[in-house]
């Protein structure tokens, strides 16, 4: 199942108390302090990763937790630190406090943890309190507890094309001809329910780019019909889009332009975004009409593959466009 959303509890480990102690000398009733200070407790951290898809780990694992640090002992013995975690979450992962609302990360550099919940730091025993004011401190200090936190995770795939369309238009039949993906492609309506990812390659590794392919939008998205608006989302951090409207259609001018009305209900950065009309199963068109294809739009057969290279090519100029303004 894809899972876009997930509220986790992270509690880190307290620190450990410093310690109030001794040193012992023959014939010496109070030898000089040297109680030792705590460890830290544990620290939580979160790690974007390529390897996973969905956040369905952790609607399972509600909880996170890391051990608290060791109180300090006497001989100046500090305690030991908490173990710290790192929690793996797929890139593209918004990580936000429940009660706030505050980001606390975006995780979208793979491979560079990020700090969520600090462990607490541990006491000062009487060894590290010793001043030449105070040379006998009567105490040590208690461990901070560490941080504990209701974080609301949300998805948004990291993409540079999303694909719109109503269902049915051949979003899904376009990303298998252009990537290595292969999402499910059928006859009927709804098909793709989750968002489908595909890299596009360059030449000679350059100007690859990676495209989300999403369910089919209706009139009313919006407002919840069909796979609601929900997918949206995933395509609110893409550079361009590609409104994809199927060829066969009695009005496609119509059709885009429902498409765009919902776009613009949902975020009116979706409806800013640059975009390419593609009008799409172009096989079916019949031979000896005049051309149906609106003023500005490409037109395509990712059946037969006419003119996929073409529409490659346009995206792919619109991607590097749009890096240049927003690498
Ligand atoms: N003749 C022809 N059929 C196509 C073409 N592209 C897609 N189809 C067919 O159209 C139907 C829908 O294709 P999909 O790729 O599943 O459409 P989709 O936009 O992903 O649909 P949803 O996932 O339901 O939103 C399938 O039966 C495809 O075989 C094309 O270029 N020519
Ligand atoms: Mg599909």
């Amino acid at each position: 199942m894809f899972i876009d959303e997930a509220i986790i509890q992270v509690k880190a480990g307290d620190g450990g108390n410093g310690c109030h102690a001794y040193e012992r000398q023959p014939f010496k009733p109070k030898g000089r302090p040297d109680g030792g200070d705590g460890g830290r407790g544990g620290h939580i951290s979160v790690i974007a990763s390529t390897q996973i898809h969905t956040l369905q780990d952790m609607a399972y694992r509600q909880q996170f937790k890391t051990t608290r640090g060791m109180h300090g002992k006497g001989s100046s013995k500090t305690g030991k630190n908490g173990e710290d975690i790192v929690i793996e979450v797929p890139v593209g992962t918004m990580i936000c406090n429940d009660e706030t609302g505050e980001l606390i990360a975006d995780c979208i550099t793979p491979g560079v943890p990020i700090l969520i919940a600090k462990g607490g730091r541990g006491g000062r025993g009487n060894k590290a309190l010793a001043s030449s004011k105070d040379r006998n401190p009567e105490k040590a200090e208690e461990g901070k507890p560490g941080e504990e936190k209701k974080l609301r995770l949300t998805l948004k795939v990291l993409a540079d094309v999303g694909l719109v369309g109503r269902p049915n238009a051949g979003k899904s039949t376009f990303l298998s001809r252009i990537s290595h993906a292969r999402p499910k492609i059928a006859d009927y309506p709804f098909t793709t329910t989750a968002p489908n990812l595909g890299i596009v390659q360059g030449e000679n590794g350059r100007g690859s780019f990676v495209v989300a392919d999403i369910p089919g939008l209706i009139e009313g998205s919006n407002t919840g019909k069909g796979l609601g608006i929900r997918f949206l989302r995933h395509i609110e951090r893409t550079r361009v889009l590609a409104i994809l409207v199927d060829g066969t259609s009695a009005n496609p001018e119509e059709d885009a332009a429902m498409l765009l009305h919902e776009l613009s209900l949902y975020s009116e950065l979706l409806a800013q975004k640059p975009r390419c009309m593609i009008l799409t199963k172009s096989d079916l068109f019949p031979a000896d009409a005049p051309s149906l294809v609106p003023q500005g739009w490409l037109s395509m057969s990712a059946a037969t593959g006419e003119n996929v290279d073409g529409v490659v090519a346009d995206l792919r100029k619109m991607v590097a466009q749009a890096r240049e303004t927003l690498p």
